[in-house]
């Protein structure tokens, strides 16, 4: 019975290790938010500061949301004038760095929205670390600026 008892404690602390590892870690999620879109958009931008105040570098693989049937990574980089969002595998945050996820940058891409998102709604997503552990956070949806963020073919709005 002793027995027992000691092994649901050692899984329910390394279960536990898990889900807190990331904040343990150093990893912060700072100025989270989701920027709104039209009812129809395909997928919106979510957009933060992820600071790493660790002593090892932090890799952030993945993101998961129950208001979107995927969240992807993303970098809008410029090409002959064009914005091209490019899908990141993983984002490197250096050891007491970080990294600025904004408009025309790195960002998390919400695709297939499940409900439509308005200003002042809030959107749980979770970020995944390459360790195994993994940070909720807290985004709130916004306006944002105008910019030229559709997926498929894009223009610069200039
Ligand atoms: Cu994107």
């Amino acid at each position: 019975m002793l027995k027992m008892f000691r092994l649901v404690m050692v899984l329910f602390a390394a279960s536990y290790t898990a889900l807190a590892g990331a904040a343990d870690m150093g990893a912060m999620v700072m100025h989270p938010w989701v920027r709104e879109a039209p009812p129809t958009a395909a997928a919106l931008g979510a957009f933060m500061v992820l600071q790493n105040h660790g002593a090892k570098p932090l890799v952030l693989v993945g993101a998961e949301s129950a208001a979107a049937g995927e969240v992807q990574l993303h970098r809008t980089v410029m090409a002959d004038g064009m914005a091209k969002m490019i899908r990141q595998n993983s984002i490197e945050i250096p050891a007491g760095g970080q990294v600025e996820f904004k408009p025309g940058d790195y960002h998390l891409m919400l695709m297939k929205p499940k409900q439509v998102l308005k200003a002042g709604d809030k959107v749980g997503i979770t970020l995944k670390f390459k360790d195994g552990s993994s940070l909720p956070a807290t985004f709130e949806v916004r306006a944002g600026m105008a910019m030229p963020m559709n997926h498929g073919n894009m223009h610069s709005g200039h």
